[in-house]
């Protein structure tokens, strides 16, 4: 059953679509698209216009990173969710609070002035508190073993530690087991692996053709 993801080479989302294949060791092709100037067929195979896209058979079209994930997990055993019905429905519940934790990062990224990014900060730092305040001893979100949620926080984690570098947000140290939980993440291949190799430079260059505070914070990192 051959796959091929249809992908944005600094997307996040798309970035734990690589993560699940690389960690499942599932074949597959990977297709990159100029998502602001995307090919025709895109509209036509992504009804929300968004990567990733997972073609399956060349000609079914899988979309949402989340749903995308839990489908390669099913064909390729043993599987990354947890047994426990009430554990896998909480999982997808962090997923989705991870979701919404990328797009806040992505916000102070590209905010337009101070301002703006202070707001997004905070809205980030509250989010990464209750994240904190979830995680229990790890090494992994569920304790002893890796799941689809470990690799759905790993570009959130990735991306963090490289703009803290350049641009402090916050200290990692008042965040204990976020940051072993990074740690134990970038420890990965599966993770190391999914993003180009001048993944920093590449993002910087992203950010240099954009306006604004932010752009300029982090594109001259
Ligand atoms: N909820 C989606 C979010 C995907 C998403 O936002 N992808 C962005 C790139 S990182 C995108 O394709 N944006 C294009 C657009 O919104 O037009 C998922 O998890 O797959």
């Amino acid at each position: 059953m051959p796959l091929k993801l249809i992908s944005f080479d600094l997307c996040p989302f798309v970035q734990r679509s690589v993560i699940t294949l690389r960690y499942k060791k599932a074949p597959y092709e990977i297709e990159y698209i100029d998502l602001e100037n995307p090919p025709a067929w895109f509209s036509r195979v992504s009804p929300t216009g968004k990567v990733p896209v997972l073609e399956v058979d060349g000609n079914t079209h899988l979309f949402e990173s989340a749903v995308i994930n839990e489908y390669v997990d099913d064909i390729t055993p043993p599987t990354l969710k947890p047994a426990d019905p009430l554990t896998l429905a909480f999982n997808r519940a962090w997923i989705e609070f991870g979701s919404t934790a990328i797009i806040d990062q992505y916000r102070i990224m590209t905010a337009e002035t101070e301002q703006d990014m202070e707001d997004h900060q905070a809205s980030a730092l509250a989010g990464l508190h209750r994240l904190e305040a979830q995680l229990g001893q790890g090494p992994w979100f569920n304790g002893a073993d890796f799941s689809l949620v470990d690799a759905a926080f790993a570009p959130l984690l990735m991306r963090y530690r490289l703009m803290n570098a350049s641009t402090p947000l916050f200290d990692e140290d008042e965040f204990p087991r976020i940051k072993a939980w990074g740690d134990q993440l970038l420890g990965l291949d599966a993770v190391t692996g999914s993003v180009p190799d001048d993944f920093p430079q590449r993002l910087r260059h992203y950010l240099s053709g954009k306006e604004g505070y932010g752009p300029k914070r982090f594109s001259n990192a």
